[in-house]
């Protein structure tokens, strides 16, 4: 079914297209549109944030245990749909159905985590340092959300601002991937209707990137923007921080990742294979939180490197509705910027795990694909052994299905290669030492450390987010996002009946601090 979508600005769908028009295609079948867009322009983004700023302020008059409520709404709509929300996600962007339906659950699992928020958003009471007086503190709502995102993750990760956003009361407007519009529409649909959602406190806005800058700038200057929360690249990422900086405020920003994870000579080399299979190909290794480079002892680096090889080219690659590892990539110009990163590959560079490298064509086949591989894009998954500190591939994110290797000696080395590349989102390490998995903890720069387990498939309740290129340090999921969608307001209540100063009127105790024991 080809789907005709449009921007909706309080409730309304937004008429014409300002920002022109497009088209979102189905990577896996090039040739078949899944949506006609009509694009919103800078106006748009206005336009919404200015109804959001109306909506809000009665949204936050909804009792926190109502919004509660609505939440807990959505997520079940979302798992009465799961199946068609799933294909959906695969159909656009071609992540395998299995993952889809995984992406799916996560958007259940943060409604269950955030449904019982609504009856718990605490404040503290806490004691004066003065008689008949009371100090409290409550959890205010930031006001209008700005929430700009990626398209890897079309629906789970949009849901982890817009689900906290919305029961902490307040106003949204989301500006989704444009290569992802089909699936941003369902999930919409699917807050609004099983939110019951007054109209304006969740608005969408489809536009390109530059509409979308341009949008937010004026609609900060205008003053109804008061948070923004960004997942994306790096680059994109540090003009949105300076961008909100200006106007004193400090983004939610999850941005890219260059993740390692170390094989350890007491490493059980089938598990870190296994798991470097997982993070570094699944979802064509287009995650944030996908491997970027190997680190291994090298006394089990040829061992390591000759089973990775072997089940990377064993994997099954193709029709992402079939049970493969990986299907395309997730847009065309995805697959572009893959082309300069493979260019970055170099002589003294050894390549493995599959046929060839590339595109998959009927020229530079791969064994055992699924389906048809020129009907899509599909790229071989790609090995890079023997990189160096000073390589690009090192250095930078390759969003895509390439993982480099590279060999150490001493743990004080893996960890400082670990963090070498300046990003700190996610970081693993294989091995059967205690003492080595808490020295990598404390070295390792990441937001997120994973012991015996892949850099990629973080559970939706602990913090995620990450340091240095990877973030600014805001945390999402979890009681933690709590701090980013509300302002704390304290509060003190002086019912004595006359003015008592602080750190002036406190009555002191008289200690001896002279004091000693006898014997
Ligand atoms: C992302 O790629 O932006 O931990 C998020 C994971 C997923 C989320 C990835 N749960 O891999």
């Amino acid at each position: 079914m080809n789907r005709n979508l449009a921007s909706i600005v309080a409730g309304t769908a937004v008429p014409g297209a300002p920002g022109g028009r497009i088209t979102s295609t189905n990577p896996a079948r090039t040739s078949q549109i899944v949506a006609d867009v009509a694009l919103g322009d800078a106006g748009t983004f206005a336009a919404a944030a200015r109804a959001a700023r109306q909506a809000q302020q009665a949204w936050a008059d909804v009792p926190a245990p109502v919004r509660g409520r609505a939440i807990a709404h959505i997520g079940r709509v979302v798992e009465a749909n799961a199946e068609a929300l799933a294909r959906l996600v695969t159909r656009e962007i071609g992540k395998p159905y299995a993952e889809a339906l995984g992406e799916v659950r996560e958007i259940a699992d943060t409604c269950d985590f955030f449904l019982g928020e609504g009856r718990r958003l605490y404040g503290q009471t806490v004691p004066s340092e003065m008689p008949d007086k009371q100090l409290f503190t409550f959890r205010n709502p930031v006001g209008v959300v700005g929430v700009i995102t990626a398209g890897n993750f079309p629906v789970a990760v949009p849901s982890w601002y817009l689900v906290p956003a919305l029961v902490c009361g307040n106003a949204v407007v989301w500006k989704p991937a444009d290569y992802s519009p089909a699936c941003a529409a369902a999930l919409f649909e699917l807050f609004v209707a099983g939110g019951g959602l007054p109209d304006g406190v969740l608005n969408l806005v489809l536009a390109d990137g530059e509409a979308t800058f341009a949008g937010l700038e004026r609609a900060l200057d205008e003053g109804h923007i008061d948070k923004v929360g960004f997942t994306g690249s790096s680059a994109v990422g540090s003009r949105i921080g300076e961008l909100t900086g200006r106007h004193l405020q400090s983004a939610c920003l999850e941005l890219g990742g260059k993740n390692p994870m170390v094989v350890t000579d007491s490493a059980e080399l089938d598990l870190a294979v296994e798991a470097a299979l997982f993070s570094g190909f699944g979802t064509a290794g287009q995650r944030c939180t996908s491997l970027g480079t190997v680190i291994v002892h090298e006394s089990v680096h040829a061992d390591f490197l000759a089973r990775f090889d072997k089940a990377t080219r064993q994997a099954a690659v193709g029709d992402p509705f079939a049970d493969v590892v990986f299907g395309p990539m997730l847009d065309e110009k995805f697959a572009a910027r893959f082309e300069d990163y493979l260019g970055w590959i170099q002589p003294h560079h050894r390549v493995l795990g599959s046929s060839a490298t590339g595109r998959i064509t009927a020229a530079r086949p791969r064994d055992g694909f699924v389906g048809d591989p020129e009907a899509g894009i599909f790229y071989h998954p790609t090995i890079v052994d023997g990189l160096r500190a000073d390589d690009a591939i090192f250095g930078s994110e390759t969003f895509g299905p390439l993982v480099g290797v590279m060999p150490y000696r001493h743990l004080d080395e893996a960890i400082a290669l670990a963090n070498a590349p300046g990003y700190g989102l996610s970081a693993s390490i294989y091995t059967r030492q205690p003492a080595e998995v808490f020295a990598f903890r404390r070295g390792v720069s990441a937001g997120m450390v994973s012991v015996n387990n892949s850099t990629s498939g973080a559970e939706a309740h602990l913090p995620f987010g990450g340091n240095g290129k990877s973030g600014n340090g805001s945390r999402q999921s979890g009681q933690w996002v709590l701090d980013q969608f509300t302002r704390w307001q304290s509060m003190n209540w002086d019912y004595s009946g006359r003015l008592q100063k602080a750190q002036l009127d406190v009555a002191e105790l008289t200690p001896d601090e002279s004091f000693r024991l006898g014997d």
